[in-house]
């Protein structure tokens, strides 16, 4: 037979390894099955010789990995018989839970801090039909509201204190092991509420210990066994890089008042703290802080030199990989992945700051055309 059957997301790929009853009628929109690009150019620059992949989550059907947690969540919600969502979110949590209520038909009421959020999030959330209320104040007080709210009024919370966003999540390491066909050494990714870190180890360690095995501690819990298969021998070393403004795991407490140009991870009070850094100890790995600049700097760089385009936050899981390769401590001959967890698009502010220079008017001549393209040629 030359056709292959038609990818209908990862909870009908991965369903076997996924808390959901089997008759459950799947909320979804295609998410899952993102590329794993190898970059080319970057690495020619760095003087060692890693193996150097990304894993592009802008590439789901929201533009950010929060749709493979956010189909798990919803289908779960909705078997349940939930008629509402919400979450308080710094952007791409509000698209992806504002799409998956419009899929599934039921509401979706989202949390974001006042003015703080990056243009494209806000407009999938309006678009998709969510009330979207701004707060005055930041990511951490809508945490905080939503999580009292959840007791209080009949709505499915769906950041990622819910478990099955989590279960989703860890679908991303599933599919990472079976593209490379082997374990990567290190696994990097931004961090702000820590939820996709601790997923990821969730994930690499399903698949690296057997059934008697006890879980890790990185395990939020589920009314299910973790799904151990031992299919794998090794687990990656989990590295997490923040902003040097929101930086909590750097600081070893909350921050008050987080700041940075990298909205998603605007996020001071973490709330996976217990398990990112359980998920951090047991795999060997570390937290690290990247400068405003510096994420800016390989955000503009990945898109200039590679193609690809991902958001500022996602940027910092790739500049503190570069960083780390260039002092030796990520070892040369490594095999790394880095999650890019959303897509460029998603902030058209950001990439309209570096405009000066690439874009120039010209007469709508031959002429006058032809003289900037020579100009830039030379
Ligand atoms: C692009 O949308 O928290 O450490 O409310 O959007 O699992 O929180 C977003 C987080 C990284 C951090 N990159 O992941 C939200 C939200 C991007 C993000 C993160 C986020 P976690």
């Amino acid at each position: 037979m030359p056709f292959r059957t038609r990818y209908t997301g990862l909870v009908n790929k991965y369903h076997d390894r996924l808390p959901l009853a089997d008759d459950v009628r799947v909320v979804s929109l295609g998410e899952g099955a993102t590329p794993l690009i190898r970059l080319n150019n970057i690495p020619r620059t760095l003087g060692s010789n890693v193996d150097l992949y990304v894993k592009y989550e802008g590439l789901n059907p929201t533009g950010s990995f929060k749709d493979r947690g956010m189909t798990v969540a919803v289908t779960h919600a909705v078997s349940e018989g939930s008629e509402a969502l919400i979450c308080a979110s710094t952007g791409n949590t509000s698209a992806s839970a504002a799409a998956y209520a419009a899929r599934a038909g039921i509401k979706a009421f989202v949390l974001i801090p006042d003015g703080k959020i990056a243009l494209g999030k806000l407009a999938q959330a309006i678009m998709h039909g969510a009330t979207v209320l701004q707060i005055r104040g930041n990511f951490d007080d809508g945490m905080r509201i939503v999580k009292e709210l959840a007791e209080q009024a009949p709505v499915s919370i769906v950041n990622s204190v819910n478990p099955y966003r989590l279960q989703g999540q860890k679908t991303a390491a599933f599919e990472i092991v079976e593209e490379l066909e082997r374990v990567p050494d290190y696994h990097c990714l931004p961090v702000g509420n820590a939820g996709n870190i601790t997923a990821h180890w969730m994930g690499y360690s399903e698949l690296a210990l057997g059934p008697h095995d006890p879980p890790t501690a990185a395990y939020l819990p589920c009314g299910h066994r973790p799904f151990h298969s031992g299919v794998v021998r090794e687990r990656p070393r989990m590295v997490g890089y923040q902003a040097s403004g929101s930086a909590p795991f750097l600081r070893g407490g909350a921050v008050s008042e987080p700041e940075t140009v990298a909205t998603a991870i605007r996020i001071g009070n973490p709330q996976s703290w217990d398990y990112a850094w359980a998920a951090s100890s047991e795999s060997g790995g570390w937290f690290d802080e990247l400068t405003d600049e510096e994420i800016l700097a390989t955000q503009r760089m990945l898109a200039d030199h590679e193609g690809i385009f991902c958001e500022p936050a996602s940027a910092a899981s790739v500049a503190g990989t570069l960083r780390d390769v260039r002092s030796g401590r990520i070892e040369a001959g490594s095999t790394v992945v880095c999650t890019l967890t959303g897509h460029g698009l998603k902030d058209p502010d950001v990439a309209k700051q570096h405009a000066d220079g690439a874009v120039s008017t010209v007469d709508a001549t031959t002429g006058a055309v032809k003289d900037a393209i020579l100009g830039r040629l030379s």
